[in-house]
């Protein structure tokens, strides 16, 4: 079975863990949000592809959800010893290694799917992992700073600020003018199943979906699309999405999620337990619906989740 997952990064890294479980004979490609990738003192940083690869990879800081385990910050603090900053990033010096890797293939001339290939040679993640796009794409959040409207790179509003301010807009900077990465549309035409993991419907999923091609291309594949929803009670499981929900006025519900999707999208949706009165208005928004606990506490939970999503597939295929 071909399997293509659209990743942010903890929330689909942690899923596709639960992936691997429920089918270990599937072949899986994972298409990676590169809109939160940012250039640091001279480096490019893709936070969410690093966070699939090395938490497939068995890298990752495992209480963190993204950086390396076992990491330690002495480039960091060489660098604000020179006064040199974004201070408020905290890059590790094992992490810093890939950004090196990473920044001199690219100067040298590889696209950024080559470069990741050649990353994921070491790491090993067990599914073919994709950049959305091999050009470059920032998303940018508009927010009011002293009375005035900015943009501001999305990890300085979400790390930085903690999102902490309202968010007026998001905007994938570059995406129209992107093209999807060798591999992408390939990959979703050839697939037999595209699951949307519990990944941040705007800033991950969404932005994949921003990149011209990548949303036709699953509508026209002809085959079941299910998501499962990263809200859970009305609220993130963790982080800050509510607020980019808001941003494109989508209430923070598991049914309004999937309506955002909407049905020309989305063939099936997974909502927790919690969540089972919202199955019926869901449904009437033409998306088959189920509730199924949506905690992913260890492997076994999430494998369960993924079983859950690729039996929902069967159901509308
Ligand atoms: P990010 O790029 O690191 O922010 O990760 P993603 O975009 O892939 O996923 C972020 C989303 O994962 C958040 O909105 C969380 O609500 C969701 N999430 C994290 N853990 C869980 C979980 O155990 N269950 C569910 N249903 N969602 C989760
Ligand atoms: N998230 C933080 O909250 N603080 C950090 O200092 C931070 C550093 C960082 C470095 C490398 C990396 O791959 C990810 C990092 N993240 C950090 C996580 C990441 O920026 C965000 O959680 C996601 O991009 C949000 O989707
Ligand atoms: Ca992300």
């Amino acid at each position: 079975m071909r399997i293509v997952v659209l990743a942010g990064g903890i929330g689909g890294a942690r899923f596709l863990r639960g992936v691997k479980a429920a089918a270990p004979d599937a072949d899986i490609t994972v298409i990676g949000n590169t809109g939160d990738d940012i250039h640091l003192f001279g480096l490019k940083v893709c936070p969410d592809l690093d966070t699939v690869m090395y938490t497939l990879g068995g890298g990752i800081n495992e209480e963190q959800g993204w950086g390396r385990a076992d990491e330690t910050f002495r480039v960091k603090e060489e660098l604000a010893a020179y006064g040199v900053g974004p201070e408020w990033f905290g890059l590790g010096d094992r992490d810093f290694a890939t950004h090196i890797v990473r920044t001199q293939m690219l100067g040298a001339g590889y696209p950024l799917s080559a470069v990741t290939e050649a990353l994921c040679a070491r790491w090993k993640p067990g599914v073919r992992l994709l950049p959305m796009s091999d050009d470059r794409v920032e998303t940018h959040v508009a927010v009011d700073v002293d009375g005035e409207r900015k943009a501001v790179h999305f990890q300085e509003y979400w790390v930085r600020l903690r999102a902490s301010v309202d968010a007026h807009a998001v905007v994938p900077v570059g995406a129209e003018q992107a093209k999807p990465a060798p591999g992408v549309l390939e990959a979703i035409a050839e697939a037999d199943v595209v699951l949307f993991p519990p990944s941040n419907p705007v800033v991950s999923v969404g932005t994949i979906l921003a990149v011209p091609g990548i949303r036709e291309a699953i509508a026209d594949a002809g085959v079941p699309v299910v998501g499962l929803s990263p809200i859970v009670g009305d609220a993130p499981v963790r982080g800050m999405a509510d607020k980019v929900l808001a941003a494109v006025g989508v209430e923070s519900t598991a049914a309004a999620v999937a309506k955002h999707y909407g049905s020309g999208l989305l063939d099936g949706w997974l909502v927790d337990t919690v969540d089972a009165g919202a199955v019926p208005e869901v449904e009437q928004a033409g998306i088959r619906c189920q509730a199924v606990p949506l905690m992913m506490t260890d492997l076994d939970a999430t494998a369960a989740m993924a079983r859950a999503a690729l039996a929902l597939a069967e159901e509308v295929r």
